[in-house]
């Protein structure tokens, strides 16, 4: 068992590495790992979302390869048993394997090579290995079984080895890389307005009013970043439209260009939690590419489709809202966008949580009805429509601090209509007024400040915010599902 186990994990690791460098469509982890997530029911999709954060796709990948050594290890037992029987379960795995790559409709029947050559060497490997056992082999036993065991866990090392750095390339991939360094921003025909100094409070550990690209979080359901070379992207248009539309990437880049400062956020973000960022958006108006392709009367949905197959259903009146500054984004921050941000192309829609808004390598916009068509995560029990919800957070402090004044210190968000007050209680007190920052517009987060005379003790600290409209945030408590978590944020302080 031990031997087919080694000689599984040197197929693997000879699949892994040959899918990085030949067809990066070839990895079977990353096949065999979108085709369990297709395949899952949504219930446990959601249980391990919400269980394993964003440590789902990892913890998915090492289930799939333990499942898969497992069966490598049935394959040595058997063949150890009976000549040949271990090709049964070699083959099942390469099968499942190769049927998963297919499934994913690979560039070039190039994706299947690594599987296939990497399940054969192990089983030839596995036979080779296995004959030093049988009970026929001439000469001392002994020495065949330390040759065995050091072979095998040669087999082994070199397996992990390929396995790792296989991932490991796969995830840089120098060719897109490249391509997005070639990448030249043009400058916008409408720059975003400056960012007021009085934007950013600057208190120590308080969240920066831009988030840099590399701090940015990320959520996606993609196992392996979609490549897209922008000389290969193109946008359909279709579905109720008047006219059928595609645009490429050097056409995008003729089109005038606006940039806007939006603050994007995740349905999963908790009560005080992190999937929430702000930045500095370059891109066409989404409204602009609909006009030209007019959507027909009845209408009220855009399927944004991803080039791996992810899909968000927005609400056609808000992009093509004169007011709504929804893009179609190719820069963030003054570079191109990061691939795992959705190089070349994504969508920004403000006021909107991203899995209803905010497609990432997008591809196409479907115009449909609600009636007729879901985006990705409806089915799995989210809700159809996605506003954001007012919410405020507690950045600083989070742990203790001593007697004195103390600067309690976070950010406050109600996209699209903007914060008019945030507020903050201390214990039971009485709600005080926080001083807010200033912000380049209703789309953005808002950074807040309040000085707290700080008495020895343990303390529980409240915030709220209103927004410009006057709408209180809610105190009611809700989970991220089905529409947004809700709730007040409270840190408790010890102070000393
Ligand atoms: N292609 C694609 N786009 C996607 C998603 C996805 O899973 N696939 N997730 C959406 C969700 S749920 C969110 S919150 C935002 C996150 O964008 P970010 O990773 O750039 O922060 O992307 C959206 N766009
Ligand atoms: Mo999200």
């Amino acid at each position: 068992m031990l031997v087919g186990l080694a000689t599984g994990l040197l197929g693997l690791g000879i699949a892994e590495l040959g899918a990085a460098l030949l067809a990066p469509d070839g990895s079977p982890l990353v096949a065999v790992g979108d085709a369990v997530i297709a395949t899952l029911p949504g219930p446990m999709i959601n249980f391990g979302k919400a269980v394993l954060g964003t440590a789902d796709k990892p913890v998915l990948i090492i289930i799939i390869a333990l499942v898969s050594l497992a069966v490598a290890g049935l394959a040595g037992w058997s063949e150890l048993r009976v000549r040949f029987a271990g090709i049964v379960p070699v083959a099942v795995l390469a099968g499942l394997a190769l049927f998963a790559i297919g499934a994913r409709g690979p560039d070039s029947a190039l994706a299947y090579v690594p599987m296939i050559i990497g399940s054969v060497v192990a089983y030839l490997i596995l036979r080779a290995l296995l004959a030093s056992l049988r009970p026929r082999q001439t000469g001392p036993v002994s020495a065949g079984r330390r040759n065995l065991l050091g072979s095998t866990i040669l087999v082994a090392a070199l397996g992990a080895v390929g396995t790792v750095a296989g991932r490991a390339l796969a995830g840089a991939s120098q060719a897109i890389t490249e391509a997005r360094d070639r990448v030249l921003l043009p400058a916008p025909s409408r720059p975003a307005a400056p960012v007021p100094a009085g934007a950013d409070l600057r208190i120590p550990d308080l969240t920066p009013y831009v988030t840099p690209n590399d701090a940015f979080y990320r959520i996606d359901t993609a196992l392996q970043v979609p490549r897209i070379d922008p000389a290969n992207w193109s946008l359909r248009v279709y579905g109720m439209v008047e006219r059928e539309i595609t645009i490429s990437f050097a056409e995008l880049l003729q089109k005038p260009l606006e940039e806007h400062l939006v603050t994007l956020c995740c349905v999963s973000n908790e009560v005080g939690g992190s999937l929430i960022g702000n930045a500095r958006w370059l891109g066409y108006p989404i409204r602009d590419v609909l006009a030209a392709a007019r959507p027909k009367a009845g209408a009220d949905m855009v399927l944004s489709k991803s080039q791996d197959g992810f899909t968000a259903g927005t609400p056609l009146e808000v992009l093509t809202d004169r007011n709504r500054q929804s893009l179609l984004a190719i820069g963030m921050n003054g570079e191109p966008l990061p691939v795992e941000h959705g190089f070349p192309v994504r969508m920004v829609v403000p006021g909107l949580y991203g899995y209803v808004s905010a497609t990432k390598w997008v591809v196409e916009l479907k115009v449909t009805t609600f009636a007729a068509d879901m985006g990705y995560w409806t089915p799995l029990g989210w809700s159809a429509l996605g506003p954001i919800k007012i919410a405020s957070r507690i950045d600083t402090p989070r742990s203790g601090v001593t007697a004195g004044t103390v600067m309690i210190a976070g950010v406050a968000w109600a996209q699209h209509t903007g914060i008019g007050r945030v507020e903050v209680k201390i214990d039971n007190d009485a709600w005080q007024e926080a001083r807010i920052a200033d912000v380049t517009g209703p789309d953005t987060w808002r950074q807040w400040s309040y000085e707290w005379s700080a008495s020895p003790g343990n303390h529980m600290i409240t915030v709220r915010a209103t927004d410009a409209t006057g709408q209180v945030q809610t105190e009611q408590s809700a989970p991220p599902a089905p529409d947004g978590a809700s709730g007040y944020h409270t840190v408790s302080i010890n102070v000393s």
